[in-house]
């Protein structure tokens, strides 16, 4: 307490090179700040496209990627009162200060309170808390997951039962609470409705969890990659699930959803960030009410199209981040869903790897046969 730490963790030195596990010093909490000691993390696909530097949001070197993890309170800073050493938590990219406009909106989930340093990779006071080999290193989306200990915000956290298995709940940092939320609560399911869901990695199977949840009458499910729709069936053992690989059709997939659901979807989930797929994903919407979620995130500069008409005619296109979930208020609810089995996480860890070996679940990723891969500290 109130020592700099010294510990391992995965630094990018620069882009679209590996990452190199180092010994880096993490200085401690400062106001309104926690330390934290990390216990698990998974590895997402955001993590690779900031390393590829393609990330718009021009990330600085070296950095500590990561953003979806979980762990223990090892410290506060001056004036933390919503923590306490020992507290379980699960790191926020996107942070509930509950006194920002957007948090007291009551209309979304973006609090706004740090976004310019957070975005640029340190602390308020624009200074970061890590050292590596003498030279300041850069925080990554306020988590920096890949290091054995990191520093975040107070209201950066969410507070966790801790009961909870930590190498499991990690997941709900990101993915899992992404595809869960879009569907319950930027979607707002209601009961008897029918869904088409894009993409089958985390974030597209916990949607078919939400439409599960939410009692949707007929999911339809899209993917690519075949072995993918094993998984989903298992999440949906009661549903009425229709699996498509727009490969084995010779009409657009939009027309394939129209005529199987007597006109378009109510709600459409793109789960990839294929910004064709995200108009078929509307396209398949039914006329005059269906809805259609954008949570992919596209490549830099990418745009969207459809024609006009589709909107004139009832369709609805909305995104959403981290499923519209307030980190702080909501996540805690998450994590007990899970431990009252009303939420599936375990099966999604496909792989799990050593902090060492870092590099490897990065290969993986490139593979297609994964969900999720996780690193424990
Ligand atoms: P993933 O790569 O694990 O899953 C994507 C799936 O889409 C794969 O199964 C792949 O086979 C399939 N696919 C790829 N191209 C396809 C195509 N043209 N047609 C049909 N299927 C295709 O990804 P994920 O981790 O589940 O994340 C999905 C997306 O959501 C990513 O873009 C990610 O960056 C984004 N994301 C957004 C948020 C948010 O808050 N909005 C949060 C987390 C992740
Ligand atoms: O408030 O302007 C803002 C940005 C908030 C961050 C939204 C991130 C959503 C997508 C993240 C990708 C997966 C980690
Ligand atoms: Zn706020």
């Amino acid at each position: 307490v109130g020592q700099v730490i010294k510990c391992k963790a995965a630094v990018a030195w620069e882009p679209a090179k590996p990452l190199s596990i180092e010994e880096i010093e993490v200085a401690p909490p400062k106001k309104g700040e926690v330390r934290v000691k990390i216990f698990a993390t998974a590895v997402c696909h955001t993590d690779m496209y900031s390393l590829s530097g393609k990330d718009p949001e021009g990330v600085r070197w070296p950095i500590i990627l990561g953003h979806e993890g979980s762990g223990v309170v090892e410290s506060i800073g001056e004036g933390v009162t919503l923590v306490q050493p020992g507290d379980h938590v699960i790191p926020l990219y996107i942070p509930e200060c509950r006194e920002c406009k957007f948090c007291k909106s009551g209309k979304t989930n973006l609090c706004s309170l740090v976004r310019s340093t957070q975005g640029r990779g340190v602390m308020p006071d624009e200074t970061t808390r890590f050292t590596v080999k003498g030279q300041q290193a850069y925080h990554y989306m306020g988590c920096s997951t890949f290091s054995q200990y990191t520093v975040a915000l107070e209201i950066s956290l969410a507070k966790i039962n801790p009961d909870a298995p930590l190498d499991k709940v990690c997941l709900l940092g990101c993915g899992i609470t992404t595809g869960y939320g879009a569907a319950t609560k930027t979607a707002d399911l209601q009961s008897g409705v029918t869904v088409a869901v894009f993409g089958l990695g985390a974030v597209g199977l916990s949607v078919i969890q939400g439409a599960v949840a939410r009692k949707a009458s007929k999911i339809i499910v899209i993917d690519k990659n075949p072995k993918k729709f094993e998984y989903a069936k298992k999440l949906a053992p009661n549903a009425e699930l229709t699996c498509l690989n727009p490969d084995d059709h010779d009409k657009p997939i939009q027309q394939v959803i129209v005529e199987l659901t007597d006109g378009g979807v109510d709600a459409s989930f793109e789960c990839i960030g294929n910004v064709e797929v995200m108009r078929a994903a509307l396209e398949s919407c039914h006329k005059g009410w269906g809805q259609s979620i954008i949570i992919g995130v596209a490549g830099a500069g990418e745009e969207i199209c459809t024609r006009p008409f589709q909107l004139v005619t009832g369709r609805v296109w909305k995104g959403s981040a981290f499923g519209g979930v307030k980190g702080r208020t909501e996540l805690p609810n998450l994590v007990q869903d899970y431990l009252s089995k009303k939420l599936e996480v375990d099966s999604y860890v496909t792989h799990t790897f050593g902090i060492n070996d870092i590099n490897k679940a990065f290969e993986v990723m490139h593979s297609g046969d994964w969900y999720v891969m996780q690193l424990i500290w």
